[in-house]
């Protein structure tokens, strides 16, 4: 059975937050896990840090991590100094990781967030630097018995990786079981032919699943095929993670940066709207025809 989490930032409108609270809140709704920013964590200090740990193990919570890498840790940028700083950034999350007891992050953590490929620039050198960089910062990762996922998202968000297929071609080229793939529904709608064919074609290197509607509201509440999506990872046999970003409010640094500019949340109760989606995947993910 795949675990089913949340991203915090669906009730914050700012992405620095204090977790804590939030570990008891998804804990009382009924979800396994907890998606925090992976930024926020690895610049804590040590006593916040084991402050969150210790609140997610008594609520045996799992943490899982996520981040768009700032421009200044471009690991993709032709500026030498940008990449080393990014490739130092990036083995701090995974010694940050290591720390906490999690397992996994993913992200776009083999670029920057947002960014779009320059004027008449060509991808492929972006490309080949990006993957020279996870080589280097996957060693870390190794060490650190943790898991990193590309997050493959949308041609308005990055232009590295818009496809599942090119998703696979870069983590062979990084060459670790340690380095997987996120795939994210509401990207996969823009980008994909097929859902499941998409994530057939992830196979064992899917590492980590986003899901929302294709508006970023939570799922069963709009267009896309869940029973389609639910069915393509049992035939796969996907062990992993299944994490809900929904995102309804507008206003703050969360509402500017996902583009949120109208509100989304009308009369519903946060926490009820969570639940209810933790229902639906449940259902959809244990194959029952409830679902649609
Ligand atoms: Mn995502």
């Amino acid at each position: 059975m795949n675990k089913i989490g949340i991203y915090y930032a669906f009730w914050t409108h700012d992405w620095d937050a204090d977790f804590v609270p939030f570990v008891s809140k998804v804990k009382g709704l009924g979800f396994d896990i907890l998606e925090v920013n992976s930024g926020t964590v690895t610049r804590m200090p040590n006593h916040e840090r084991d402050r969150l740990k210790k609140a997610a193990e008594e609520a045996d919570i799992e943490l899982t991590f996520c981040i768009g890498l700032p421009h200044q840790y471009d690991v993709a940028s032709e500026d030498v100094s940008i990449r080393r700083n990014g490739i130092e950034f990036l083995k701090k999350q995974a010694q940050m990781l290591q720390y906490m007891g999690a397992r996994e992050l993913g992200g776009i953590i083999y670029s920057s967030w947002p960014a779009s490929l320059p004027e008449n620039a060509d991808r492929r050198p972006y490309l080949d630097r990006s993957v020279e960089s996870m080589k280097e910062v996957i060693k870390t990762v190794e060490d650190c018995g943790v898991l990193f996922n590309v997050e493959v998202v949308n041609r308005f968000e990055q232009f590295i990786m818009n496809t599942a297929a090119e998703g696979v071609e870069y983590v062979e080229r990084v060459g670790s079981s340690h380095c997987k793939l996120l795939l994210d529904t509401f990207h996969m709608n823009i980008e994909e032919d097929s859902f499941e064919d998409a994530v057939v074609l992830a196979g064992d290197n899917l590492g980590h699943l986003h899901i929302g509607e294709t508006n970023r509201r939570a799922p069963g509440r709009g267009r896309i095929p869940w029973t389609e999506i639910a069915s393509a990872l049992r035939r796969i046999g996907y062990q992993g993670s299944v994490v809900m970003e929904p995102f309804l409010m507008p206003g703050g640094e969360v509402g500017r940066d996902i583009g949120v500019f109208r509100d989304l949340k009308g009369d519903l109760d946060l926490d009820e709207e969570a639940q209810r989606a933790l229902h639906f995947m449940r259902d959809v993910l244990d194959g029952n025809g409830a679902a649609s």
